[in-house]
């Protein structure tokens, strides 16, 4: 975990050396802790972290982030040698601005300092903690939505030993904080979850037969910002700018979001002064969020990653694609949706076209494609859902649950491998009839695959695995992207 501290690493002595646009907003080390922080990755650092940054910098407050990375060692040890200090890059066509971000000020290994996590938990100086880890951490069925009780689950919960699944932390860090007789806390869900607050509270009360009352609460949110995983150049950029190393640099794009229901017992920081928007119900916030930019993003992720591109700029590029996202949205999403007052779905549409466009943000279409069985349901299934009830085809839709379909066959159209990352990885390639060849058109074979995997009643509720017509037309298009591929299918799409 250590990481030798070098005269030539970002840290608190070497802040003088920056150039001044790119030093902190704040005085590292002047606001005592307030957060607690679950899944210290890019995304956390880019969006929540800079968020707290600002909004300490326009209102104070001791709102310091202690961030927990839930297996990292060598990020804790990055960011422990740094000062906790890194940089954020966001990167529009030409133009990039640096800033290094102040508001985080310690960091903890879940898998070796569990217990100084639920110490932290049950600190008073704690009062909000917020999670970014990803929609398959909290195992949720994603049918029922109810928390997946297992044999880790079971033993985190007894509490004979130290917690290695977040749900686990959650509750012996909330036991620990009653325990102690602690203040009441938020617990900030950040991840694409619909309805994310209410479902954790449900998974906390689950888990506990019955929460903890009032004492808690689980404010919903709606996070967005395109963070993709940082690369050698990203770390490359970030010393040429600030002329000093940053292990920890992240790229991001110029935009950002947050919206979150205004429900801290605790206080929170002033993050409206950083530009979130704190309202009542984030429902139609999310709902756009999660089926245009997500939904969109999923769909460019499969047919992008099949075409064999590697970014999804990449695949905004090929031709007929920015059409055909065009009208999945104007088509199929945007009757399903109820957007917040004073919102035009079509210029957030055209936004979030341009934003995968920017081809400075290096975000690989295999980041996005992995753990589709998790995504799909919130992105893109309660799409096609709604529109059957309303006794419309979603045909752009169908088309990328065909993509998904294909992807899960695990071969691109140039025949490169397209390793299946998914929790139900295995679940999904034991669904597939096993008389598929993916290396060769499926004629055929193409509705049997189609039939077969939306059975998958993690993913597809029944009304969809049975309706024949929706059936034969993911079966059309699964058909052209084998035979065609999927370059030369989204093309065809050019009317
Ligand atoms: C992406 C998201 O990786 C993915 O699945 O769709 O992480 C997306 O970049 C963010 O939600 C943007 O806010």
């Amino acid at each position: 975990m250590a990481v030798k501290a070098s005269p030539t690493l970002l840290s608190r002595t070497t802040l003088s050396v920056l150039p001044s646009a790119a030093r902190p907003l704040i005085t590292p080390g002047d606001n005592a802790i307030g957060q607690l922080h679950i899944g210290v990755g890019a995304f956390h650092r880019a969006h929540q972290a800079v968020f707290t940054e600002e909004a300490m910098a326009a209102a104070g407050g001791d709102w310091g982030i202690v961030g927990v990375a839930p297996r990292s060692a060598d990020l804790v040890g990055q960011l422990r040698a740094q000062d906790h200090l890194y940089s954020v890059t966001s990167r529009s066509g030409d133009s990039s601005r640096t800033r290094v971000v102040g508001a985080l000020t310690g960091t903890r290994h879940l898998p070796t300092e569990a217990d100084d996590v639920l110490r932290l938990f049950a600190d008073p100086a704690i009062k909000v903690v917020t999670l970014t880890v990803s929609e398959k951490a909290y195992r949720l069925d994603p049918a029922t939505g109810r928390l997946r009780m297992d044999e880790e689950i079971r033993a985190d919960l007894a509490g004979q030993r130290a917690p290695v699944t977040i749900p686990g932390l959650l509750v012996r860090g909330l036991r620990a904080r009653a325990a102690a007789g602690a203040p009441p806390i938020a617990i900030v869900c950040c991840d694409n979850l619909p309805g994310n607050g209410s479902r954790l509270r449900g998974l906390v009360e689950f888990a506990t037969d019955g929460g903890f009352g009032d004492w808690v609460s689980y404010p919903s949110t709606m996070v967005d910002r395109i963070v993709p995983a940082s690369t050698p150049s990203t770390l490359q950029r970030a010393a040429t700018t600030l002329g000093v190393r940053d292990l920890a640099a992240v790229d991001t794009e110029t935009y950002r979001q947050w919206v979150l229901t205004d429900d801290f017992p605790g206080g929170r920081p002033t993050w409206e002064a950083a530009g979130a928007i704190l309202t009542t119900d984030v429902t139609p916030w999310e709902q756009l969020k999660l089926r245009i930019l997500n939904g969109v993003h999923s769909t460019a992720a499969y047919l992008g990653a099949l075409a064999g591109c590697d970014t999804i700029a990449e695949t905004l590029a090929l031709p007929g694609m920015a059409n055909l996202l065009q009208r999945l949205i104007t088509e199929d999403i945007t009757p399903t949706l109820n957007p917040p007052a004073g919102v035009r779905v079509s210029t957030y549409g055209a936004t979030v076209l341009s934003r995968f466009a920017n081809p400075a943000i290096e975000h690989r279409t295999m980041q996005v494609a992995m753990d589709g069985s998790q995504k799909l349901p919130q992105r893109l299934v309660g799409t096609v859902r709604d529109r059957r009830r309303q006794g419309d085809l979603p045909a752009y839709a169908a088309l990328a649950i065909a993509a998904w379909m294909r992807f899960t066959m695990g071969v691109a159209d140039d025949g490169q491998p397209l390793p299946l990352q998914d929790p139900l990885a295995d679940v999904i390639r034991a669904a597939l009839p096993h008389s598929i060849d993916p290396s060769r058109p499926l004629t055929g074979s193409a509705g049997g695959a189609v039939r077969a995997l939306l059975r998958l009643d993690a993913i597809f509720p029944t009304e969809l695995a049975e309706d024949a017509e929706l059936v034969a037309t993911i079966t059309g298009w699964l058909d052209a992207l084998s035979t065609n591929g999927a370059a030369a299918t989204v093309k065809a799409c050019t009317w």
